[in-house]
């Protein structure tokens, strides 16, 4: 075993030049596309919870405005804010209530306005959460629908008259009884959710609501916001007749409600009506539930939207088992091989519906939770695709460890709780779940220092801060030159500075390994090795290529252990790229 060590000046000189190099050679090499959408790093922000400046302890738009040079520090040049509309918050902002106003714990328009026009001028670009697969029970639109079967507003929802029967079983997201259709005694008639109760479906089949939608996205990109992220869009089109469905089928969900058979004249005649008539970029949430239909609502030439947002990635996690490599490996292999020359994907594994990125793929406990999360992140800035980064993850945020349903804030775990409590469930395996997987442990109040409520809020915080927060914040970590945050600024930049990470052809190597993910990255001339072990012990891997190492780009430790037979042994989550000489 010998050590590698490179001088880092020798490193920064190599970074400069080869940039350069790649920057002049990048033209007309790569088959895709170049895009600014492709090029940047998303940052993800819950605004409830980021930072809140008028003491009623929710997060809001001006306690983001104060923190963009913090954002725009990190390197990102998107950001991505969960919904910010006038909601009764049944879901945190999913349940919208007014489209064109600002829901009023986060401020008002000018606030926005303020907000749209700070991050501009940092030259970062504004992502529009738009929730249209449904509204709030309390928007106009809804309680007019509901007013009367001949209200001119009835056929903006879903509805089913009583007389015709019960309706078919549907399943729901969120409904403590798991159904998706409410009977409304008002009108003698069944109207269908399938998230909460308060979240009404509405008629995408009706053009009068296809047309309110795309007024609401033009008076959003009038403004001047630069992306829209489509919520649950997958979801917009559905057979009317509202058919039994096979037992069972909801585990299966996406098959069943993804896709339907009109979600693609929707989507063009959305891109003809407003996206192709701006500089913005549009992301569903969703990719249905296979590689062809992902391509289908991406490709360039379907001219629909641009960027695919898959969940086979995120969703490798959702039992106290965890995952196993070898399937991530096959997930991100599959998907980066099928987008290598068309269409374009989103790279994640977290955000606001799930739990902690380091709790659930990487390991918090404090021997290892900075080398993972540095790993993780190395990860997740150095595939193919855009990298969305969900606020804390920079900084290693965790799961906040709630033990009693009282703590819990999601309707999500409020309803499954209910459901699980009148199934009869194992309630002690239940609670055990929902602490690890629970969707307000990603959601806790953003740890800025280690003052009262971690510098979030000088009010009573809306949900926990985590009780971590003295010793995980960006405060200290701002001060350690070896923190997970001044290592994920490098990483960003290390990304920005190389074409190769982001369109470059990603090979993988040592499939078969079971601790070390490890792929080369290629653009043109220029060749990066990405090494990651994720395990918490010392893992060798024998990669031939690594014989040809010219220098160590980045790296979560001090040394790398390798020798002149190609064999690499990394400590636990150590993670390194390096280049490669030609
Ligand atoms: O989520 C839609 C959705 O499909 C999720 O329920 C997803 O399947 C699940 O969380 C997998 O982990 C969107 C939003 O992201 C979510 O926050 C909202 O609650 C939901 O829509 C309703 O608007």
């Amino acid at each position: 075993m010998k050590t590698l060590l490179l001088p880092i000046l020798l490193l920064v000189t190599m970074c400069a030049c080869t940039n350069k190099k790649s920057q002049m050679q990048d033209k007309n090499t790569s088959e895709i596309t170049r895009e600014w959408w492709k090029e940047g790093v998303v940052y993800q922000i819950y605004p409830r919870s980021f930072k809140d400046s008028d003491g009623d302890g929710i997060g809001d738009l001006k306690g983001i405005i104060e923190k963009l040079d913090y954002i725009k520090s990190l390197g990102v040049n998107m950001i991505w804010l969960n919904p910010i509309y006038a909601s009764p918050n049944d879901d945190n902002g999913y349940d919208i209530s007014n489209y064109r106003a600002i829901m009023k714990e986060f401020g008002t328009m000018e606030d926005f306005d303020a907000l749209l026009k700070a991050m501009h001028n940092r030259n970062m670009k504004f992502v529009m959460d738009v929730v249209v697969n449904h509204s709030s029970d309390e928007h106009e639109w809804f309680k007019q629908s509901r007013s009367s079967r001949d209200n001119p507003y009835r056929d903006y929802y879903h509805w089913w008259p009583a007389e015709k029967g019960k309706p078919p079983y549907h399943w729901s997201f969120f409904d403590e009884k798991g159904e998706a259709w409410k009977y409304d005694s008002l009108t003698n008639s069944y109207y269908l959710h399938y998230f909460s109760q308060k979240q009404p479906d509405l008629n995408w089949e009706n053009p009068k609501v296809r047309q309110e939608v795309y007024n609401i996205m033009k008076f959003w990109a009038e403004k001047g916001v630069d992306g829209f992220r489509l919520d649950a869009f997958q979801f917009v089109s559905k057979d009317t007749t509202f058919p039994k469905l096979p037992e069972g089928y909801e585990k299966n969900i996406i098959k069943y409600y993804g896709m339907g058979p009109n979600l693609h004249s929707y989507l063009r005649e959305m891109n003809d009506e407003v996206l192709s008539k701006y500089d913005v970029f549009a992301v569903s949430e969703g990719a249905g539930s296979t590689l062809e239909e992902a391509h289908n609502l991406v490709d360039a030439d379907r001219n629909e939207l641009q960027m695919a947002y898959h969940f086979e990635g995120v969703d490798l996690v959702n039992s106290l088992e965890g995952y196993k490599l070898s399937k991530l490996k096959e997930v991100f292999t599959k998907w980066d091989k099928s987008f290598s020359k068309k269409g374009w994907i989103s790279i994640f594994l977290s955000n606001h519906d799930v739990a902690r990125l380091v709790s659930r793929f990487g390991n918090d406990s404090p021997e290892f939770r900075a080398v993972s999360s540095k790993m993780l992140n190395t990860f997740l800035l150095s595939m193919r695709g855009t990298p969305y980064i969900y606020y804390g993850d920079e900084i290693g945020m965790t799961n906040i460890d709630f033990d009693s349903i009282s703590q819990y804030k999601d309707i999500a775990a409020i309803n499954g709780y209910k459901k699980a409590l009148s199934e009869g469930q194992d309630m002690a395996l239940f609670m055990k779940k929902l602490n690890f997987l629970s969707r307000d442990n990603g959601r806790t109040p953003m740890q800025w220092n280690d003052s009262v409520n971690a510098g979030f809020s000088a009010g009573k915080p809306w949900l926990p801060v985590n009780k971590n927060y003295k010793t995980i914040n960006v405060a200290s970590q701002e001060k350690d030159s070896n923190s997970i945050l001044n290592y994920f600024k490098k990483m960003v930049e290390l990304r920005k500075n190389n074409k190769v990470l982001i369109y470059g052809d990603y090979e993988l190597l040592g499939a078969e390994n079971p601790n070390i993910y490890a792929y080369t990255r290629t653009l043109d001339d220029k060749k990066m090795l990405v090494v990651l072990n994720f395990t918490d012990h010392d893992s060798s891997i024998d990669l031939p290529e690594s014989k040809n190492l010219e220098a160590i780009l980045i790296n979560n430790y001090k040394d790398l252990n390798n020798d002149e037979n190609g064999n690499l042994t990394l400590k636990p989550y150590q993670a390194v790229i390096c280049l490669l000489k030609n």
